[in-house]
C-alpha cells in the first residue's frame, strides 16, 4: 500500500531503469509526490512525474537544496556510469558512482531522508568464485572499475546502516532488458541491441562471444523487485550491502535462437570487443534465494516471454508490423 506522505526523488530518471521506475512510482504515489531529476534536459515523453529538475548529482549543494525544497523522504538514486563506459573513464566513474551516494547517506544520517534505494550490480563479483549459481555471501573480488565502485558503494550502504541506522536498500541487478528506453555503456547491452537490430535489420553483430552466459532480467521484473524490496518491512531486510538477483541466464547464441523462433530470417555473427573481458569476469548465473526468502522476490518473464514482448513492442515502436 502506497504511503501518501512519501515524497520521492529519482536521480537518473531519464535513464533505462529511471524512465520506467518513475512512471510506476507516479502510478503508486501520485505525480505530485514524485520529483524526477536527471542531468539531461527535460523530455516529456520520458516522464510523467509532477516535477522535473535538471540536476547533476555531483553538485552536492544543489542536491541538498532540492531535497530540502521538496521535503523529500525517499530517494531512488539511479544515476550511474555502467561497466563499459567506466573502463574508459575510471576517475569519473568513481566520482559519479560513489560520491553522490555518500551525500545521500549523509543526509539520511542527519535525518533529512527516511529511505534510500541504490542499485548495485553483478559486477561486484570477480575472480576466485565458481561461475554458476553464485551465492549471496561469496568473496567479492571485482576486476573492473565499475565493479570496484559498486562494491565500495555496497560497503558504504552497510556501514551507514550498521553505524547510524540508515534505511538503505539495494539490489545487484543483472543485465536489464527493456524496449522503452535503450541502455547505454553496459556489457550486457548486447541483449537489448540485438532485439532492435533484429526488428530493424534482421541481423546483428554481437560484441560478446556466442557461448558467454550472463544473468539477465526483463525490466518489468526488475521494477517489481525494486518496489517489493522498498515496500518490505525493515525487519525482513537481512542484507544491507545488496541483494543478489539472478533473473534468467543465457548466451548470445541461445538468445539468437529464441529470436529466430519469432523472426526466422534473423542472422547473428560475433566480433567480441573489450567488453568480452568484462563479461568473462562476471558470473554466468546467480543464486537469489535470500531475496526470495526475505521479501518474496519472484519473476514473471523467462527468455521466451521476454522475447515475444520485446519484439512485439519494438515492432510497434519502430513502425514495423
Ligand atoms: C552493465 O553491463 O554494465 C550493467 C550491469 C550488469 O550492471 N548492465
Amino acid at each position: 500500500m502506497a504511503n501518501a506522505t512519501e515524497k520521492i526523488l529519482i536521480t537518473g530518471a531519464l535513464g533505462q531503469i529511471g524512465s520506467e521506475l518513475t512512471n510506476k512510482l507516479v502510478e503508486l504515489h501520485g505525480a505530485e509526490n514524485v520529483i524526477a531529476t536527471d542531468i539531461q534536459k527535460f523530455d516529456k515523453n520520458h516522464t510523467n512525474a509532477g516535477f522535473y529538475e535538471r540536476m547533476d548529482v555531483s553538485n552536492t549543494a544543489l542536491v541538498q537544496q532540492i531535497v530540502k525544497d521538496y521535503e523529500i523522504t525517499t530517494v531512488y538514486h539511479l544515476a550511474s556510469l555502467l561497466s563499459g563506459t567506466s573502463e574508459k573513464n575510471p576517475q569519473f566513474a568513481w566520482k559519479l558512482n560513489v560520491e553522490p551516494l555518500l551525500n545521500f547517506l549523509e543526509m539520511a544520517k542527519e535525518g533529512k531522508l527516511k529511505k534510500i534505494f541504490w542499485p548495485s550490480s553483478i559486477a561486484v563479483f570477480g575472480r576466485g568464485i565458481p561461475k554458476e549459481n553464485v551465492g549471496q555471501e561469496v568473496v567479492l573480488n571485482p576486476s573492473t572499475v565499475y565493479g570496484i565502485s559498486k562494491l565500495a558503494g555496497e560497503k558504504w550502504c552497510e556501514y551507514y546502516h550498521e553505524k547510524f541506522g540508515v534505511d538503505v536498500r539495494s539490489i545487484r541487478y543483472p543485465g536489464l532488458i527493456s524496449w522503452k528506453t535503450p541502455a547505454g555503456g553496459g556489457t550486457t547491452d548486447y541483449a537489448v541491441e540485438i532485439y532492435y537490430e533484429a526488428v530493424e535489420k534482421g541481423k546483428y553483430t554481437s560484441f560478446i562471444s556466442e557461448n558467454t552466459a550472463m544473468p539477465m532480467l526483463y525490466m518489468d521484473d526488475a521494477i517489481d523487485a525494486t518496489l517489493q524490496l522498498m515496500a518490505a518491512p525493515s525487519e525482513s531486510i537481512s542484507v544491507r550491502t545488496s541483494y543478489n538477483l539472478g533473473g534468467m541466464s543465457f548466451t548470445p547464441k541461445e538468445l539468437a535462437s529464441e529470436i529466430k523462433n519469432i523472426i526466422p530470417e534473423f542472422e547473428i555473427d560475433y566480433q567480441p570487443d573489450f567488453r568480452q573481458a568484462i563479461a568473462d569476469s562476471w558470473p554466468a548465473s546467480i543464486d537469489d534465494a535470500v531475496a526470495k526468502k526475505d521479501w518474496g522476490l519472484k519473476y514473471q518473464y523467462g527468455i521466451k516471454e521476454m522475447s515475444e514482448d520485446m519484439i512485439s513492442n519494438l515492432r510497434k515502436k519502430l513502425c514495423h508490423s
